[in-house]
């Protein structure tokens, strides 16, 4: 449009499970747009999206990818989001700032339950989304039967907005409900062709369902039903782009990415009825300050450094601005793995600001600098599965931290921290996939590679009897020698008591000054008990003692605190006691029996279920499970509710653990020998 200033760049994220396609439909979309000349596809590894080689290797999607385009004369940011739940925080990153989502899935409908937690996210957050049934050309299922399912996991009303056209049992082709014109596919696009015969009846009732669904939400249109009377496609056009804009509605479309089915309608789709950022941004309640953007993801590139891929939402900005103290050294706007230098960047565009210090995803900039009652990060998702990682080469120590730190800044549902219990360093995530990237990355970008394996369980020991102990440590060699000499009560706590240690000495039998030495030697014993495990929850009294003029000391005192205690404790019947932590079980119904199955197999207690708050057709399940049964639970949870189910846990308390199962801890070479 020469002499005018073109409209704001608007933004749709890519959404969907793994392997529904979202990368193709990207590459579709920009193939359609010109942007690219050639469809690029998964198989052989060319699509702008998935370029790192973690993606590569796998066939998958582990993180976001940007392609800046043009369809017609609109400027957009495709956000390509992977679909595993292991990477869904890139994914509610990209929706931070999207103007619209659109859904691919499967045309199948055993398939549709894996949209649940998506979609209720979408819903949830009032983003505008539509979904596309895509491989629609391989689909063995009825169109109704897919969005029956598709309906059950979505709150809010689906509208089809084409029926496909099937012929010779192929489907090669759609009619457009509003328009009622009949489309066949074609590598290079659809053509018009006459609406056969054989749909008119389908047709008209999947149009009059539309209609139906529409009129829910306006009463003109209501009463022309209600008349008879037939609303003007324009009508029908304006009434779904005003709904879906308002997020009342969510149409469904069909098509198939790897061909290129269906995507010009699709891009149609998008410049009608994407909502304008200015639009988006008064939906997220956003100031209209007189510049405004919001860093939704942090990078580090190498040779580059670091990236805050950022929305703008008001206002622009040029290269070498200042926002506040922050200087933008740099601005791009990305296309998969490339960046193209811009120097100036306005309303609507996402791109890349250079050297953004201490600036984190999820915050917003206005003109003088950081937001602080602003921050957009989603909601941090739990861990839900730790590694112990150890670098292979002892002087990487702090090149490891290094690259933890900034793997972390990337990516908010990563972090680490070391558990003072086992002396490891864990590196927690959302599963194994999740953690095997980041080691990768690790190595690939930071030069460290690691060892990992699971982490170990933090047993304890306690005494299930009291007894009083003495130990005398004396030594005579030449010059000074060393004395001293204790009696030790030990008593078992309750649970969860820890440890007390109390002096009931009267008449300076052990001098005051020594006590805390005696205290310091029984501490230095219980970090090790007799069963080779931290002691806890026992009280310590020191009943008496002698002491000698000349040999005592600090370290004699503290040496026979340690002599009394490990003579006492190995008499008071150790007991091995094991984590137990309390688990909410998040699973829809249908797999909530499958769930308290695994619970038991792993020697679990299931303190009770409900249906799960503001989550149709899901339930809770609360259970108590020992952390020895933790380490893989998320992987076989996932296995056995279609990659959704999950978990939060806590630590609830230490029970004892007796027979066989603790012999094998407590001994663990006889138990590789039998
Ligand atoms: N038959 C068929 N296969 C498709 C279509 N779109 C994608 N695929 C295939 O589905 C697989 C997953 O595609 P991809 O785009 O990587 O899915 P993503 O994980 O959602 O990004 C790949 O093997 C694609 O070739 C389609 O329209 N029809
Ligand atoms: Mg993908």
């Amino acid at each position: 449009m020469p002499g005018s200033v073109s409209a704001a760049a608007r933004s749709a994220a890519i959404v969907g499970p793994y392997l529904s396609g979202k990368t193709s439909v990207m590459e579709a979309l920009l193939h359609t747009s010109g942007k690219i000349k050639r469809r690029g596809s998964i198989k052989e590894k060319n699509t702008v999206g998935d370029t790192s080689p973690e993606a590569r290797d796998r066939h998958m999607s582990v993180e976001l990818s940007l392609a800046r385009t043009e369809y017609l004369d609109d400027t957009w940011t495709l956000l390509d989001c992977p679909g595993s739940v292991e990477f869904h925080h890139d994914t509610q990153a990209a929706l931070s700032v999207s103007d619209m989502a659109v859904v691919v899935c499967e045309p199948n409908p055993d398939k549709a339950l894996a949209l649940a937690p998506l979609l209720h996210f979408l819903d949830d957050n009032n983003i505008p989304h539509l979904i596309f049934i895509n491989k629609i050309e391989t689909s063995t299922h009825r169109i109704s039967e897919v969005l029956d399912a598709l309906q059950d996991v979505s709150e809010r009303p689906l509208i089809l907005r084409q029926v496909p056209l099937r012929e010779e049992g192929k489907i090669n082709g759609y009619v457009d409900l509003i328009s009622e014109k009949a489309y066949r596919y074609g590598e290079e696009g659809s053509n018009v062709i006459g609406v056969p015969e054989t749909i008119r009846q389908r047709e008209t009732e999947a149009r009059q369902e539309l209609l139906e669904g529409l009129a829910d939400f306006d009463d003109v249109l209501l009463e022309q039903l209600l008349e008879d009377e037939e609303p003007s496609s324009e009508e029908i056009y304006q009434q779904v782009s005003k709904d879906f804009g308002d997020d009342l509605v969510v149409p469904v479309m069909i098509g198939g990415a790897e061909h290129g089915y269906g995507i010009k309608r699709l891009w149609k789709a998008l410049r009608h009825d994407c909502p304008q950022p200015e639009t988006t941004r008064q939906r997220l309640a956003l100031p209209d300050d007189k510049f405004l953007a919001q860093v939704f993801k942090t990078q580090f590139v190498p040779h580059v450094g670091k990236l805050s891929l950022a929305r703008v939402w008001h206002g622009k900005i040029n290269d070498g601005g200042h926002l506040g103290a922050h200087r933008v050294s740099g601005l791009n706007y990305i296309f998969g793995q490339k960046y193209e230098k811009v120097s100036e960047v306005r309303a609507g565009d996402i791109a890349a600001l250079g050297r953004m210090e201490g600036i984190h995803s999820g915050q917003i900039l206005n003109q003088d600098g950081l937001l602080k009652d602003q921050l957009f990060s989603p909601k941090a998702q739990l861990p839900v599965y730790a590694l112990a990682i150890e670098t292979l080469r002892h002087e990487d120590e702090v090149k490891l931290s290094t690259g933890l730190a900034r793997l972390t800044e990337e990516d908010q549902s990563l972090c680490y921290k070391s558990n003072p219990d086992t002396h490891e360093l864990l590196l927690w995530g959302q599963g194994e996939i999740h953690l095997k990237v980041a080691l990768s990355k690790l190595e690939r970008q930071y030069n460290v590679p690691v060892k990992a394996r699971s982490p170990k369980v933090a047993y304890k020991e306690s005494v299930s009897k009291g007894t009083v102990a003495h130990a005398r440590h004396k030594k005579q060699s030449g010059g000074h020698g060393e004395f001293g000499d204790v009696h030790l009560k030990i008593q078992p706590l309750p649970r969860g008591s820890g440890f007390s240690f109390e002096s009931a000495v009267t008449g300076g039998s052990v001098p005051k000054k020594y006590i805390p030495a005696v205290h310091a030697g029984v501490k230095e014993y219980m970090l090790s008990g007799p069963l080779g495990f931290q002691v806890v929850d026992v009280a310590v009294t020191l009943l008496d003692g002698q002491h000698h003029a000349v040999d005592s000391s600090d370290l004699a005192f503290r040496k026979a605190g340690v002599m009394a205690m490990k003579e006492g404790l190995s008499s008071c019947h150790p007991v091995l006691l094991e984590p137990i932590y309390e688990l909410k079980i998040s699973i829809p119904s249908p797999f909530t029996s499958n769930g308290q199955a695994l619970i038991a197999r792993r020697r679990g207690q299931i303190l009770g279920f409900d249906a799960k708050e503001g989550w149709r057709g899901w339930d809770e399940i609360t259970a108590l499970l020992p952390q020895a049964e933790m380490g893989d639970l998320i992987i076989e949870l996932r296995s056995q509710t279609q990659g959704i189910g999950t978990f939060s846990c806590e630590f609830a308390h230490m029970v004892e653990l007796t027979g066989k199962l603790a012999d094998v801890i407590i001994h663990p070479s006889s138990a590789a020998a039998e």
